[in-house]
Formats: structure tokens, C-alpha cells, sequence
């Protein structure tokens, strides 16, 4: 093991310094094994050391690298030890036949996945899930930590960072200092959501998020992913209303929310709302009808109280877009606000091209600033790249496009995997519509975005003192930011 992270350090694998990472958290050291693939025999050296770490108990029918950096390694696992590979792809095509794994396997096979190196153990879970869903079972995974027992997956380490700066400081290849400072860092970024910017970076419950809630269907909404402990919405694009009855009664345990497109069902009747509803309340699920208004206040108070579909009735919650102006918050809030109904604006897209961003996003969440009692939060798909103050913890974000691999559908829908919308992109809900309503067993495939769907421990047993205190320091953030705002 020595000879192998010396050599590491040799041909610059290893690297000592000040780096940014993807998630924004600064740290003293980088690995870059890319460069392995430049030395035959250290790649073949790492291959043959991370199958000697796992237990000889260990059995599996195929091997699967995390792309791309372990890629060549399971690539030499799977032809030194004559073990068929699979891999899987980062990008799904946008048509034809989009598969998420390459390679021939049999469902209920047992696959090892392989990774050069676990921080959160992310990578691995979004290589692990649609193996899984092609029918495979993943129980070991082979690399560099931890994180991952929750997932039903036994990591086994070939080395820990903290060993691998202290064979470093014996052979006098890096300072003292430079340990110390390699090990504190170890400790103190064990447990951090890997997300840059605004609030995420310390996460509140979701629990004290519904308390500083003004509206009482945010409030609900809050209350309800705490409970389930669910962050999924299932986006019901489904042909018929009986379909879609059908399907809110069978996915319903799973989700916080079901969102619908009301004006797309042929046989919608008026006993459509209460029928629903009945479901939402067997279930505990909020009703997000997915209308999009984008007309003037005046035109909009009718579209939601009147014609066929009577919206205001039956769903907790409606979407608009901000196109005409703070007017059509005013229209919604006039009929919604009596009925404790919810808001949320569109302030990011999911599709290629959209044009909800910079300023048209900075306006979005003025107006919900503006209007906290009825707006619960926005349609968003990258709100940690947002400026820090324009995050809110009261409010919440629900992002579309989401599937368990990342692509899109040829007609400018765009996705993300849940584990990037919510660790990387710091957002609350995934949306997800034809990820569930297409698979083959859409409840198992709910079940499956669910558990994906990662969450904080959300259990409500938070020291209450610490929990006040995040949200002084998140609460003095934003007011900053206000006051900045006004200025300028
Ligand atoms: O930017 C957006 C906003 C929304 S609400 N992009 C979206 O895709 N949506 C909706 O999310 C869209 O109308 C559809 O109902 C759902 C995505 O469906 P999927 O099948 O692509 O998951």
C-alpha cells in the first residue's frame, strides 16, 4: 500500500494546496487518478489491490465502473479476473434506444460496482440505481469510503485519506502542517452537504423551514416531507383522469406531492377535484395543479375559479410564470389566499433555451418576498447558483427534469438525477413524470426515486438551540441581502 500512494504522489496524483472543489468547500488536498491511465502498472497495481481488500465472501456475476475516472480499472478487474463488465452512461441518448446500462446481464445477477474515490458516496448511488432498476442486485462496492450503508451497500475501503497523508508526512513527501491540516479538514467536512452557496450550506430542518412558513399550505408542504420523509412529487402525465385516479391511489405513500395537467384528460368530469382529494387525504399528499398562468391578474382570478376545471377548488397548490409582471401574484392571491391555497412562480426552466434566468430570476423572488403569505416557493432547477440572500429558507423549490439518468427527451426537456438536483443543486422536491409513469412498475420505480431523493436526517429530534441558531445566521444572511438590495 506504501508503494502505491508513493507512486501516486510521484506522478502528481496526489496534490497538496488550496483547491475548490465541485461542491465549493475548499480544500488542502486533490486526487486526480485520471492520470493512473498513463501508468499500465500502477492501473493494473490499484486494480489487483482493490480486489485483494474485499472479504473472499465477497461474489458477484459482473463488475460496473463509475464513470469515467474508474472505468479503466473495472475495465482491468473484468479481464484479469475473467468477470464480465457493465457500464453505465452519464448521459442517456436524447432518442432511439436510450439504454442507461451497456453490457449483457441477467436480471437478479449480482453486480460489484467500482469507484477510484467515495467522498459522499454519490457517484456510486446514481451507478448503483439504474442497475438496480434493470433488475441487477448491488450489494458491494469496491474504492476509496463510507456513507453508503444506509443505501444497502458495504463499501469496502482499499485506503483512507487520513493513511494516505500519513505514509506521505514518513516519507517526508508532504509537510506536518500539511497533515494536520489534511486531517482536520477530514473531520470537519465528514458530514457536509456537498452544495455551494445560499442556505444549503447549512441545511435546516424541514420541519423548522414549515414553521417560518407564512402560508399554511407551505407550511404543510414542510410538514408533510418531514413526515413521509419524502421529497418526491410525482408529475401525473398520464392520458386519462381514471389513469390518473388510479395511479395517485397506488404511488400515493410515496410522494409529498402530486402534480397534474389538468386540462390534458379527455374524460375530466367535475367530481374529478373531490375524488382526488379523497386520494390526497387517504394518502397525506398535497394537490400541485401545474396550470402555469401567465395572463394578466384580472384574466387570471377567473381561469382559476371558473370554466370547466374549477382549479380553486380541488388543488393546494398552482404554478405561474411572472411574465406579466407582480399583477398576476396580486389576481391568484385574491381568490387563493381565502382558501389557504399556495403559489409557486416559475423562476428557472428545465428546458434547453428557456429564458427564466439572471434578472427574470432575481424578480421571481422579489415578488415572492413580497407576497410570503401566499407565494410557498418556486419552480427551480440550479437555486445554489443563485446569489446568497436570494434563498429563503421559508421557501421551498421544486425542480422538474429529473430522472435517474442524466439526458433528455429530444423535444428540449433536459435532466438531472435526484442526487445532483438535490445535493449539488440544493433544491427541496424532485419533480418526476415519465422517470415513474413509464417504467415498467411505476411503483417500485417511485419507491426507487424516493429513496434517491436524498434528505438530511429529518427526524425532528434536532437540538432545538442549534437549530435556532442556523436560522438567526441564514435570517441576518437574507436581511443583509435586503438591505443591499434596496440600496441599489
Ligand atoms: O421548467 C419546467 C417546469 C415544469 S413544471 N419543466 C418541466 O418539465 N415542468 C413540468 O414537469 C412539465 O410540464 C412536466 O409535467 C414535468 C416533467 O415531466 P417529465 O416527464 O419530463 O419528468
Amino acid at each position: 500500500m506504501e508503494s502505491l500512494i508513493l507512486q501516486l504522489h510521484e506522478i502528481s496524483a496526489l496534490k497538496f494546496g488550496a483547491f475548490k472543489l465541485k461542491s465549493g468547500i475548499t480544500s488542502p488536498m486533490y486526487i486526480d487518478l485520471r492520470l493512473i491511465v498513463s501508468h499500465p502498472p500502477l492501473l493494473r497495481q490499484i486494480s489487483s489491490t482493490i480486489i485483494s481488500t474485499l472479504p473472499p465472501t465477497t461474489s458477484y456475476d459482473v463488475v460496473c465502473g463509475v464513470p469515467y475516472t474508474a472505468l479503466p480499472i473495472a475495465t482491468v478487474i473484468s479481464t484479469t479476473s475473467n468477470t464480465p463488465m457493465l457500464f453505465r452512461r452519464k448521459e442517456s441518448k436524447d432518442y432511439g434506444t436510450s439504454k442507461a446500462i451497456e453490457g449483457v446481464f441477467i436480471p437478479n445477477q449480482t453486480c460489484l460496482i467500482v469507484e477510484d474515490l467515495v467522498t459522499t458516496g454519490a457517484s456510486v448511488i446514481e451507478t448503483a440505481t439504474p442497475l438496480r432498476s434493470a433488475g441487477l442486485r448491488v450489494n458491494d462496492a469496491a474504492g476509496g469510503r463510507e456513507n453508503l450503508a444506509a443505501r444497502g451497500i458495504t463499501l469496502h475501503s482499499v485506503v483512507k485519506l487520513r493513511d494516505v497523508v500519513r505514509v506521505l508526512k514518513e516519507n517526508n513527501k508532504v509537510s506536518e502542517e500539511m497533515e494536520k491540516m489534511v486531517v482536520r479538514f477530514l473531520e470537519e467536512n465528514n458530514n457536509v452537504a456537498p452544495v455551494k452557496g445560499g442556505f444549503q450550506a447549512v441545511r435546516v430542518s424541514y420541519r423548522a423551514r414549515g414553521k417560518m412558513a407564512k402560508n399554511p399550505t407551505g407550511r404543510r408542504l414542510f410538514e408533510i416531507m418531514a413526515m413521509k420523509k419524502s421529497n418526491l412529487c410525482l408529475s401525473a402525465d398520464v392520458s386519462t383522469a381514471d389513469q390518473l385516479l388510479a395511479i395517485a391511489d397506488k404511488i400515493g405513500p410515496e410522494i409529498c406531492m402530486l402534480k397534474t395537467h389538468v386540462d390534458i384528460l379527455p374524460d375530466f368530469t367535475p367530481d374529478f377535484g373531490s375524488k382526488l382529494r379523497a386520494i390526497s387525504d387517504k394518502h397525506n399528499f398535497l394537490i400541485f395543479e401545474d396550470r402555469k398562468f401567465a395572463d394578466i391578474g384580472n384574466t387570471v382570478t377567473m381561469q382559476y375559479e371558473g370554466g370547466i376545471f374549477r382549479i380553486l377548488e380541488w388543488a393546494d397548490i398552482v404554478s405561474c410564470h411572472i411574465i406579466s409582471g407582480p399583477g398576476i401574484v396580486d389576481g391568484l392571491k385574491l381568490k387563493g389566499l381565502p382558501h389557504g391555497r399556495g403559489l409557486l412562480l416559475l423562476a428557472e426552466m428545465s428546458s434547453a433555451g428557456n429564458f427564466a434566468k439572471g434578472d427574470y430570476t432575481t424578480s421571481a423572488v422579489k415578488i415572492a418576498e413580497e407576497n410570503s403569505d401566499f407565494v410557498i416557493g418556486f419552480i427551480s432547477v440550479n437555486p445554489a447558483s443563485w446569489p446568497t440572500g436570494l434563498s429563503n429558507p421559508a421557501f421551498i423549490h421544486a425542480t422538474p427534469g429529473v430522472q435517474l439518468v442524466k439526458g433528455g427527451d429530444g423535444l428540449g426537456q433536459q435532466y438531472n438525477t435526484p442526487s445532483s438536483v438535490i445535493s449539488e443543486r440544493g433544491s427541496d422536491i424532485i419533480i418526476v413524470g415519465r422517470g415513474i409513469i413509464k417504467a415498467d412498475n411505476p411503483v417500485d420505480a417511485a419507491r426507487e426515486y424516493r429513496v434517491q431523493g436524498p434528505r438530511f436526517d429529518d427526524d425532528g429530534s434536532e437540538d432545538d438551540d442549534e437549530e435556532l441558531r442556523k436560522m438567526l445566521r441564514i435570517l441576518h444572511k437574507i436581511s443583509m441581502f435586503q438591505q443591499f438590495a434596496a440600496k441599489h
